[in-house]
């Protein structure tokens, strides 16, 4: 069965996941978007036969629609994937689920109601080829009880529609998200400290920020979010536990000697970087809807969860304090 896609949202993750889907991997075609730049989704569906819609309502009820992917931006996510449950289609959202927990909660109350799970959140790199190493040292013991984590995100330039919020809830989500997988425990806490800015930045934003995080057993995780640092997209992550660590590795890349210099290049952004990750969650995803059995990628709890910890986050950016992140206990539907 080839699984038909519709589309909402195709600016630059949803082009890209379009363009995915139509060349990079089998099972699937992209049948319908939209995007409320109508001008925007049909530039994106060129060449695909795919036809454009007028909003996202349009597409989910669509009946040559059997899925739908949520490339919006994370705002506009929640009702999206309430009106995609509501018809009882697969949803895949582009992370976050939601922008805050409220909407997150009304996610997971409306897939309970449903009855099965038909959400997918689009953390990625829990099916990069490094990520999946460590989790593999991690979960067997490899380092023994992990006690710390380091992490770094950079990006090298945001747009100016980027603001300091968004350093939670749109980029450091991927590390809580990880941290949550890797760690397999949820996070209690989180502290988000404003250095000195970079003056390579927009006015308003706070940037860089440092998060800290502990999780519920105790463990410790700090993080850099620097989305001016200028130079590349440069992801890290190292766990430390009691009896070893274990860090992703370095993206492979060719030696250029060249000027009295030994350089090798930094990727310039997530296209790149995660490549080969998105190629495999989307296969994955197709795979298990084209079967008609629930989705087996990061669900609407491991959404909400993130969610969660985003919006405590954010509080303590206001605040500068150390935030509480409440987290309740995962309902057996989502064991
Ligand atoms: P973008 O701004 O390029 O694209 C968003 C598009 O959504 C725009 O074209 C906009 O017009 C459209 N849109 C917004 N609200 C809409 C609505 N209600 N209905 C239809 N279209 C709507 O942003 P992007 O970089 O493509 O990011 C989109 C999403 O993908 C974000 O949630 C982002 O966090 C996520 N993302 C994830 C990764 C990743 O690494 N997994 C990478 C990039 C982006
Ligand atoms: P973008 O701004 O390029 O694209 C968003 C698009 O959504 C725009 O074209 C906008 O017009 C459209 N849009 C917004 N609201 C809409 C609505 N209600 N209905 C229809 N279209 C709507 O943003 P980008 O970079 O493509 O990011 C989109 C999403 O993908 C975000 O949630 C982002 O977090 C996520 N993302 C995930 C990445 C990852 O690594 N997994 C990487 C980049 C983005
Ligand atoms: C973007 O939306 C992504 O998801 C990228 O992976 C991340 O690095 C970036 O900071 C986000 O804005």
């Amino acid at each position: 069965m080839t699984v038909k896609v519709g589309v909402i949202g195709t600016g630059w993750i949803g082009a890209e996941h379009i363009r995915r889907i139509t060349t990079s991997i089998g099972g699937a075609e992209v049948v319908a978007a939209t995007d409320i730049d109508a001008d925007r989704a049909a530039r994106a569906v060129e060449g695909t036969g795919a036809r454009v819609l007028a909003d996202g309502t349009e597409v989910i009820a669509a009946d040559d629609v059997d899925a739908v992917v949520v490339t919006s931006w994370g705002p506009a996510h929640a009702e999206s994937v309430l009106a995609a449950i509501a018809e009882g289609k697969p949803v895949f959202c582009e992370k976050p689920l939601a922008t805050t927990a409220e909407d997150a909660q009304r996610i997971l109350d409306a897939e309970q109601r449903h009855g099965s799970r038909l959400v997918q959140v689009g953390f990625m790199r829990r099916f990069d080829a490094g990520y999946v190493q460590m989790k593999e040292v991690v979960s067997s013991g490899g380092i023994g009880a992990p006690l710390m984590a380091h992490c770094v995100h950079r990006n090298p330039t945001v747009p100016e529609t980027y603001h300091s919020e968004m350093a939670a809830q749109d980029t450091a989500v991927h590390e809580i998200d990880v941290m949550r997988w890797l760690l397999d425990d949820e996070i209690s806490a989180v502290q988000v400290i404003t250095p000195r800015p970079t003056g390579n930045r927009f006015e308003h934003l706070r940037d860089p920020q440092f998060m800290l995080f502990e999780m519920a057993g105790g463990a410790r995780v700090d993080l850099e979010v620097f989305v001016n640092c200028r130079y590349g997209y440069e992801i890290g992550c190292e766990v430390v536990g009691e009896e070893g660590t274990v860090r992703l590795p370095e993206i492979p890349g060719v030696v250029v000697r060249n000027s009295g210099h030994r350089s090798t290049p930094v990727p310039q952004d997530w296209t790149t970087r995660f490549a080969a990750a998105f190629d495999a969650e989307f296969e994955a995803w197709v795979r298990e809807v084209a079967a008609g059995t629930p989705t087996t990628g990061p669900n609407a709890w491991d959404g909400y969860a993130a969610t969660v910890v985003t919006d405590a986050a954010v509080r303590s950016l206001h605040s500068g304090g150390v935030v509480e992140t409440g987290i309740k206990d995962r309902p057996a539907f989502y064991a």
